[in-house]
Parts: C-alpha cells; structure tokens; sequence
C-alpha cells in the first residue's frame, strides 16, 4: 500500500558533501519525493520532533547535533515507504548497521548517523504535520 514517510538528511550529511549520494539512493529504488526543503531548525522544532526523548540523557547533545546547521526534510512516497525508507537507513548505530544501508556504508557514529526516517505510518502522520504542515 503506497504511504508517505518523513525523511531528514541530517546536517552531517549536508556537511559532508553526501545529500545527492543519500537521495540517489531513495530515488533509486523507486520512492517518490512529495516534498522537500533545506532548513535549519531551531530547538523548539527539534522537541516537536523528538517529543518521545526529550527527557533522555542522550537528547542534549542530539538537539545541538540537530539544529547544527542546515538539514533537508523531505516527504518520500512509495508501496511500504516506512519500512522501506528504515531498511535502507540501516540500525540507528554506523557502527552497528550492516554493509549496504546508507549507515552501514556511510556512517561510524550512533548520533551523526546521516538520516531520520519515521518508525510507523502513525510517527510519519504526526511528523509530516510537525514540518509540512501545509502539505495537502
Ligand atoms: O529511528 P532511528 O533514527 O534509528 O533512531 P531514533 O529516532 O530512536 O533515535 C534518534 C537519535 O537519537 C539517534 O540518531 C541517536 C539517538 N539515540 C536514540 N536512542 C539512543 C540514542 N543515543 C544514545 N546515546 N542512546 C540511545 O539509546
């Protein structure tokens, strides 16, 4: 069943030089972009969007990480796009991520590891809403 996801290119992929290696690889299997726009958000999106760690150790440094410089939000279309977008992402750890996901291959950090794709069709409803709201 086609379903939309929301996607980040985080800024360690802006600042890296790799936005058109990790985008070529959404297009390439076939997924559709239905929106996109490069931004650099402030704290208080960063809560909107990460609303479930807020209160976790780890969220600090993620929230600086995240408003650190421009990212690129997108909203990818396809048959089984939630799970299709977080097989190619590959485990939230580089390290840990197997050979041939976008981490695996590109990544050796738990926190820059690159890419954000919603964890279910309910987190990419809320998620869309947070950053196109006006998308129809
Ligand atoms: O769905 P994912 O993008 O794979 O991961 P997530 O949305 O659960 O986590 C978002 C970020 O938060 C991830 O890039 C790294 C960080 N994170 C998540 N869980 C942990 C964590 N960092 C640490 N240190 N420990 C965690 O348990």
């Amino acid at each position: 069943m086609s379903q939309r996801t929301l996607v980040l290119l985080k800024p360690d992929t802006v600042r890296r030089g790799l936005v058109g290696e990790v985008l070529g690889r959404f297009e390439a299997k076939g997924l559709s972009i239905v929106a996109m726009d490069l931004r650099t958000i402030d704290g208080d999106l960063a809560d909107q969007h990460y609303a479930e760690h807020v209160e976790r150790d780890f969220y600090p440094p993620l929230r600086t990480f995240v408003t650190s410089g421009p990212l690129v939000a997108l909203v990818l279309e396809g048959d089984e796009a939630v799970e299709v977008v977080r097989a190619l992402n590959g485990a939230t750890d580089g390290r840990k991520a197997a050979p041939g996901t976008i981490r695996g291959d590109l990544s050796l950090s738990n926190r820059e590891n690159l890419v954000h794709g919603s964890d279910s069709p309910e987190s990419a409803e809320r998620e869309i809403k947070i950053w196109f709201p006006d998308l129809p």
